[in-house]
C-alpha cells in the first residue's frame, strides 16, 4: 500500500526537504553543506540553525500567508524556536513531534490529526506526513508545515509541537549513502562508514556486471564469462540484470550504495543479452566458484535465477551444487521467485530456492516508512514449501521498487523506459533484488567474523531479523533482515538453522563435504520430527521472531509427502539445455509498472534520525563493533528518544 501524498509536486519538494529544488538540496541538507558538521555544535544550537538555515534558503517572506493571525490564540504548546521559525516562513516544513493527551493512544490521536479537514486545504494534514508513531509515548513524529502546525496548535488537537532534536545529527558526514528507503529499513547504513570491517568477495551468478560503474569501478575483480547460449556480451552486462543485483549488493555510487559498498565482486556471467541461460551454465558457474574461491576470497555467491522444473533436492543439479559450496564455505543466497499470486502460497518449487542449507530471501514490500509495521510481503513473492517440505524463504528483505544501475545499453534498459528514474538508474521489482541485500548482509558478517560457517552466517541473520506483523507466518520467513541487528549480535554462540541436517553431512572422495540426500531422505520418511533439533537450541530464544511457531512450521511430511520427485513424472528431459523462459529470471515480478521515485526515498530529518537510532555519530566510528562519541570527544552522543529501527509492532489498531 503506498500512501499518495496531499501535496502538489512543488509543494512536496518544499514539504519533504525543505527548500524550493529538490535533487542537490537533499543530498545538502544531509551530508552537512554549511559547516553543520557532527560535534561542531551543541544540539539545541543546531536546531536553531538548522531550521533557520531552512527558512532563509526558501526565501523568507516568500509566501506571504499564514501571517494574518498572531500566535496568541494558540491551544497548543508549540516550542518558542520554532514558532520563530514559522514566523519566518509559515510555509517551510518542519520535522516535528506531536504529543497527544497522555490519556489517548498514539495511534488514535494521530488519525484525529489526520482526519480533521475543518482547515484551508494547505492546513490539513495528510496521512503522508507521518513519519513515525511512538510505542513509547503517545505521540508521533510528522513533516508538517509551518500553517499546519499553526492550525494544530489553534485547534487544540496536540498538546504540545517541538522541533525534533534528532535534526542535531544532521552534520554526520557518511562517506557514501543512499536516498532510497531501502537501505534503511535493513539497517545499512552501519556498512557506509569508513572503518567498517573490509567484506570479502562476493560472487554475482547472473548476466554480468558493468565494470565501468562508478558502483562497482575497481572492485570487480574479474568477469568469467560461462553463457552457453548464443547472444551474449563475452564482458559487461548486455542484459543489465546483474549490473543491478550488484548494486544492491556492493553498489558505491554517492545516493545509491548497497549494503556492502566497499565489497569485491566477481561476475560469474552465464545470462545471454536476452536473459537466457541453462541449467548446465548454473552448475557450471558454482564449479568455477568453487574451484576459485580462494584465489579471489569469495565467501559469499548471488543467485537471483532459479530453474523451472519442480525438482527435490535428492536429484536437482543445481541443488546439489550449491550445496557443494555451502558446505564448503561458500554463503549461498537464492532468490525465492517472483510466481506467488495475491499473496497466497505458492510453494518454492525451484533450484536452488528450494534447498533447506541456503538463504532463500523473499520479497518485502517496505511501504513508506523505516518502521517494518507497515510493511506487507509482495504479492508476488513465492513462498511455503519445498517439495521436500522445508519452508521457504528463510528471510526476507526489501524487493519492491527497487532503485539500481543498469547500464544504458543494456537490454533492459530499452525493454523498460518508463522503469528508467534518472540516466542509468531504474526502478525494478522482485525477489532478484531482495536476494542481494541478504548477500550483502551476509558479506558484512563475513567481513566482522572471518572464520565463520555459511550455517553461522544464516543462523545469525535470521535470529535477529525484524518481526514482519502484516505477513503470514512464513511469508517472509523469520520476518526482514537487519543487518546492523546481525553486526551487533553479542551471542556467545550462534544458533544453527541447518542443525538437523549435519548429520546428514559426509565426505566426498575429493575430500569435500557433500550431503547424502538419499540418507536424509530414509531418515526423515521413518521420524518426521527429525528437524527438531535444528530449533531447539536455546539461542533462538533471543530471536524477536517467534521461534517456537517457526520451528512448528519448518518442515512439514505432508508437504513432503505429495512431492513431485516421488513419482514417475520425473525425468532426465527437465535437465536438458533448453533455454529458460523469462519466469527463470527472478526480475520481472509480472511486469510491474513503478511508482513514482519520491514514493521510495526517506527524506533527510528521518535519515538523521536512523543514523541516530543506529549510533551514527561519526562517519570514522562503527557503531556495531566500537562505542562511538562525536568527533573531538567533547560532548556524549545525544541521548536516542527513536525507538529502534526494528522495534516490534504488535500494536497496530
Ligand atoms: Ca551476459
Ligand atoms: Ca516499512
Amino acid at each position: 500500500m503506498r500512501l499518495k501524498r496531499a501535496t502538489s509536486s512543488g509543494d512536496r519538494s518544499n514539504a519533504l526537504w525543505g527548500r524550493g529544488s529538490r535533487g542537490e538540496s537533499r543530498s545538502n541538507a544531509l551530508w552537512g553543506r554549511g559547516g553543520r558538521r557532527a560535534g561542531a555544535t551543541i544540539a539545541s544550537f543546531a536546531v536553531v540553525c538548522a531550521l533557520a538555515a531552512s527558512a532563509t534558503a526558501a526565501g523568507v517572506g516568500s509566501s506571504g500567508n499564514g501571517g494574518g493571525r498572531g500566535f496568541g490564540n494558540l491551544r497548543s504548546f508549540v516550542a518558542p524556536e520554532l514558532l520563530s521559525s514559522i514566523q519566518q516562513n509559515p510555509r517551510q516544513s518542519f520535522d516535528v513531534i506531536l504529543q497527544g493527551s497522555p490519556k489517548t493512544r498514539s495511534h488514535g490521536f494521530i488519525q484525529k490529526v489526520v482526519q480533521d479537514k475543518s482547515g484551508a486545504s494547505d492546513e490539513n494534514v495528510g496521512a503522508g506526513a507521518v513519519k513515525k508513531e511512538f510505542l513509547s509515548l503517545d505521540g508521533a513524529r510528522l513533516t508538517l508545515t509551518g500553517r499546519q502546525i499553526l492550525r494544530i496548535a489553534r485547534v487544540g488537537l496536540a498538546q504540545s509541537i517541538v522541533p525534533n532534536d534528532t535534526v542535531k545529527m544532521s552534520g554526520v558526514q557518511m562517506p557514501t549513502y543512499n536516498t532510497q528507503l531501502w537501505p534503511w529499513a535493513t539497517g545499512a547504513a552501519v556498512d557506509w562508514l569508513n572503518g567498517t570491517p573490509k567484506a570479502p568477495t562476493i560472487a554475482i551468478v547472473d548476466s554480468g556486471i558493468d565494470a565501468t560503474r562508478s558502483d562497482v569501478a575497481g572492485r570487480v575483480l574479474g568477469q568469467v564469462n560461462l553463457a552457453s547460449l548464443p547472444g551474449n556480451t563475452p564482458t559487461g552486462d548486455g542484459y543489465g540484470h546483474g549490473t543491478f543485483v550488484a548494486g544492491i549488493a556492493a553498489g558505491s555510487a554517492p545516493g545509491y550504495a548497497g549494503v556492502a559498498p566497499k565489497a569485491n565482486l566477481m561476475s560469474v556471467d552465464i545470462m545471454n543479452d536476452q536473459g537466457q541461460a541453462t541449467v548446465a551454465d548454473v552448475v557450471a558457474a558454482a564449479d568455477w566458484i568453487l574451484q576459485n574461491k580462494t584465489t579471489y576470497n569469495i565467501k559469499v555467491a548471488n543467485f537471483s535465477l532459479h530453474s523451472v522444473s519442480r525438482a527435490s533436492v535428492q536429484f536437482d543439479p543445481i541443488d546439489q551444487a550449491v550445496e557443494k559450496l555451502w558446505l564448503n564455505g561458500v554463503t549461498v543466497v537464492a532468490a525465492a521467485g517472483n510466481y506467488a499470486v495475491n499473496g497466497a502460497a505458492s510453494g518454492v518449487q525451484f533450484a536452488p530456492g528450494n534447498d533447506p542449507f541456503v538463504i532463500t530471501v523473499g520479497a518485502a514490500d517496505i511501504g513508506t516508512q523505516v518502521s517494518a509495521r507497515d510493511d506487507t510481503s509482495a504479492p508476488w513473492s513465492a513462498w511455503g514449501y519445498t517439495p521436500d517440505g522445508f519452508m521457504k524463504p528463510d528471510i526476507g528483505a526489501p524487493g519492491r521498487y527497487m532503485v539500481g544501475p543498469v547500464p544504458t545499453s543494456g537490454v533492459l534498459y530499452s525493454q523498460r523506459p518508463a522503469s528508467v528514474t534518472s540516466p542509468g538508474y531504474m526502478q525494478l521489482s522482485g525477489t532478484s533484488f531482495a536476494a542481494p541485500v541478504v548477500s550483502g548482509a551476509a558479506a558484512m558478517l563475513l567481513g566482522q567474523h572471518p572464520t565463520w560457517t555459511p550455517d553461522q552466517v544464516k543462523g545469525a541473520l535470521m535470529v535477529s531479523a525484524t518481526p514482519e506483523p502484516q505477513v503470514k507466518l512464513g511469508q517472509l520467513g523469520v520476518g526482514d533482515v537487519n543487518v546492523a541487528a546481525a553486526r551487533a549480535l553479542r551471542l556467545n554462540h550462534i544458533p544453527n538453522p541447518n542443525a538437523a541436517l549435519e548429520q546428514f553431512v559426509g565426505a566426498a572422495a575429493d575430500g569435500t563435504a557433500v550431503f547424502d540426500a538419499a540418507a536424509w531422505a530414509s531418515a526423515a520418511s521413518n521420524d518426521a520430527a527429525w528437524s527438531d533439533a535444528a530449533w531447539s537450541d536455546a539461542a533462538w530464544s533471543d530471536a524477536a521472531w517467534a521461534s517456537a511457531a517457526w520451528a512448528s512450521a519448518a518442515w512439514s511430511d505432508a508437504a513432503w509427502a505429495s512431492a513431485a520427485w516421488a513419482s514417475a513424472a520425473w525425468s532426465d528431459a527437465a535437465w536438458s539445455d533448453a533455454a529458460w523462459s523469462d519466469a527463470a529470471w527472478a526480475d520481472n515480478a509480472n511486469a510491474e509498472p513503478p511508482v513514482p521515485v519520491d514514493q521510495t526515498t526517506i527524506d533527510p530529518q528521518t535519515q538523521d534520525a536512523e543514523l541516530a537510532a543506529l549510533g551514527i555519530v561519526d562517519p570514522n566510528c562503527d557503531p556495531t563493533v566500537d562505542t562511538c562519541v562525536l568527533p573531538g570527544g567533547l560532548l556524549d552522543p545525544p541521548a536516542d528518544t527513536t525507538p529502534p529501527v526494528d522495534t516490534p509492532p504488535a500494536l497496530l489498531p
